[in-house]
């Protein structure tokens, strides 16, 4: 991918760990790189088809000098993610260099270096319990409060359950969401969603007022995780694979490298008619 790279900005700052850091403040030299697509600039030769340098400098002189921090790890990640949130890069890495950090040692500079992309995941959600359609739609709006960007909705379904049969019909979605979190941090989110929606884990395969599955991380497969992705279960469950293969049809499960819709297919043989459509959500 194209960059677009600003080295050694001097800005005079006061982050520290030391609060003499604090009040006399030192010389920082902060650099960034951005990766974006910037081919149609280089065809068009207009400044708005890619991003300014000047402003990317200019922003991060303002971010940088908005708030103190401790750490320079603390202010390259808050200047990664302002970033990537300000303007329209794909990843972004930032390094902040101390050379006036105050040590008995004599050295050029101590620095860190932080890089951030956004990630593309596919979340599945399901409810059983209590007004199943608007707690699917609580779920979709925490988890924008969450900062976490939901860019297309699946329709939803109404499915027949899975594992425990004597309990209510299901709905299920799938959501495509664009984030900055990782997979463990993703989760931690939607654990929090479920307890916010008061989710009573009570029984395994029981039901449940709401419940958030990460799918698909990019196209990422975990090992020794506290997350397993893809989902261990996604090719064996026909309720979200069918609103999974609505939103990303062409996906390509990383494991299994067959598409989404292909696997719908083959599952819809055998557990087609568990699953009907409900009506579109908004
Ligand atoms: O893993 C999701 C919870 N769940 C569901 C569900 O969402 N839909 C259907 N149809 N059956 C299910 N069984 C479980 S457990």
């Amino acid at each position: 991918m194209d960059s677009i790279c600003i080295k050694d900005l001097e800005i005079y700052g006061y982050h520290g760990y030391h609060p003499e850091e604090n009040y006399l403040g030192q010389m920082f030299s902060v650099s960034v790189t951005c990766w974006l697509d910037f081919q149609k600039a280089g065809q068009s030769d207009d400044l708005a088809d890619t991003v300014s340098y000047a402003k990317i400098a200019h922003f991060v002189e303002k971010v940088f000098l908005r708030q103190t921090y401790k750490l320079i790890e603390r202010c390259a990640e808050t200047l990664a993610q302002e970033i990537l949130l300000q303007f329209p890069i794909q990843k972004v890495s930032v390094t902040v260099k101390k050379p006036w950090a105050p040590m008995k040692s004599h050295l050029r500079y101590a620095s860190v270096q932080v890089e951030r992309m956004w990630h593309i995941a596919y979340i599945g959600l399901g409810s059983n319990l209590g007004d199943r359609e608007s707690n699917l739609a609580h779920a979709i709006k925490a988890l924008e409060k969450e900062g976490i960007l939901v860019l297309n909705t699946s329709p939803i379904y109404e499915t027949k359950p899975w594992g425990v049969l004597d309990q209510p019909d299901f709905l299920n979605a799938v959501v495509k969401v664009r984030t900055l979190y990782t997979p463990e941090t993703l989760l931690a989110h939607c654990l929090s969603i479920e307890e916010e929606l008061q989710r009573i884990r009570q029984e395994h395969w029981g039901p449940r007022t709401i419940d958030l599955d990460i799918l698909l991380y990019d196209h990422i497969t975990t090992e020794n995780s506290d997350v397993v992705i893809p989902h261990p279960e996604l090719a064996n469950r026909y309720f979200v694979l069918k609103p999974l293969s609505d939103i990303a049809p062409l996906y390509v499960h990383p494991l299994l490298q067959e598409r989404i819709l292909t696997l719908a297919q083959k599952r819809s043989a055998m557990d087609g008619d568990t699953v009907q459509a409900w009506k579109y959500a908004t």
